[in-house]
């Protein structure tokens, strides 16, 4: 085998080694169809970088083959990437893996949101095993987002995977933010496995979009923040401003005031929450309203607006409250599996549980 073979073959080889042994659940779709196809897909032509916003030196690993109905371009894997202090534009049609990534301690001046990473008109870039820490000041009295990761317009088929999110002056990942508000504008974002905690305001904010998919994450220490109104206490904004479907199953979430928060002012929307694990959500001591009242903080699921939830097979552990459908213009739909949340059934705020509103609504 010759060396131009060889490099990328040994390249795939040990990122499908690590993967196995760090990420039992995560990550197999990039890296296990990498690897089956290393023998017998020729090494293409060098990918074209398309990343820009960086200078600092970084390893690059071309050239790795893809399978066939993969392989429209190769993939880039930029790895161990340090770009601690500065911002990352991230755009381009590629196929992009970031890899064992620092994107921590940006500290921009002035009064307007920013990010670590932004990711705009790009589709199939993967953050695998990255670190969003510390960018901005998580305990800002002022509010002002500055987020981890942000993913606008144009994007589709991102990943972030077995990742770390902590001390976000805004979120750890924040989908669309403050550009055109069309949910298809963006579309298939996947956040996978990840770690986040003690973010100013959320883990995850999902605004305007369509298919975004949270599953595996273990989330916690959601509180209200400093300025007492910016940050809520959610841990994961399922959904608002035109968000169209979003996907949150199989996450462990807990020690927030907050669990799951959707107020989608702007259109019907649907979501599918499913054996996710809330655990001590409780209600925030510099929240102005008791914890009586359907709008207070201590929720593990809340919703408000126009919006179709399908919840299904959670289970509370501590929590001042389970399922709070609150209605502020047009009430949302609670569409349960009752088999699985039976126990829970008497504690749903705020609804009046009939036949009807467990039907499906009509298109
Ligand atoms: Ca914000
Ligand atoms: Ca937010």
């Amino acid at each position: 085998m010759n060396r131009r073979i060889l490099i990328p073959v040994m390249a795939v080889m040990f990122l499908s080694l690590l993967t196995a042994m760090t990420c039992p659940y995560c990550g197999k779709e990039i890296i296990v169809e990498l690897k089956k196809s290393a023998a017998v897909v020729p090494p293409p032509e060098p990918a074209p970088i398309p990343v820009t916003g960086w200078k600092s030196a970084f390893k690059l690993y071309p050239n790795i083959p893809v399978p066939k109905d993969w392989a429209d371009a190769s993939w880039t894997v930029v790895k161990d990437l340090n770009n601690a202090g500065k911002s990352l534009v991230v755009r381009g049609k590629h196929k992009v893996v970031y890899y064992r990534c620092f994107f921590t301690d940006f500290k921009p001046s002035g009064t307007g949101n920013s990010q670590a990473v932004l990711v705009r008109d790009s589709s199939n870039i993967v953050f695998y095993q990255c670190k969003f820490l510390d960018n901005g000041n998580w305990k800002s009295k002022t509010n002002r987002d500055i987020h981890g990761l942000a993913i606008v317009d144009g994007s589709s088929d991102i990943y972030i995977i077995d990742c770390v999110g902590n001390h976000n002056e805004g979120d750890s990942v924040q989908v669309n933010a403050y550009f055109t508000k069309n949910p298809s504008q963006i579309k298939r974002v996947f956040v996978v496995g990840n770690l986040f905690s003690q973010d100013r305001e959320n883990a995850i904010d999902i605004k305007a979009s369509t298919d975004v998919v949270v599953t595996g994450n273990t989330i916690g220490g959601y509180h209200i923040s400093p300025d007492g109104y910016s940050g809520d206490g959610t841990a994961v904004v399922a959904g608002q401003e035109k968000a169209v479907r979003t996907w949150i199953f199989g996450n462990l979430i807990m020690d927030s005031s907050r669990g799951i928060r959707g107020s989608n002012s702007k259109s019907h929307t649907t979501y599918y929450i499913w054996d996710n694990k809330f655990r001590r959500i409780k209600h925030d001591s510099k929240d102005s309203k008791a914890l009586t009242s359907q709008w207070s903080t201590g929720a593990s699921i809340q919703f408000w607006y126009d919006a179709m939830i399908y919840a299904a097979g959670n289970t509370f552990e501590q929590c001042d409250k389970q399922v709070v459908m609150v209605k502020y213009g047009v009430k949302p739909t609670l569409v349960v599996d009752r088999a699985k949340i039976l126990s829970d059934y008497k504690k749903v705020f705020g609804i009046t549980y009939t036949k009807r509103n467990c039907n499906h609504r009509s298109k």
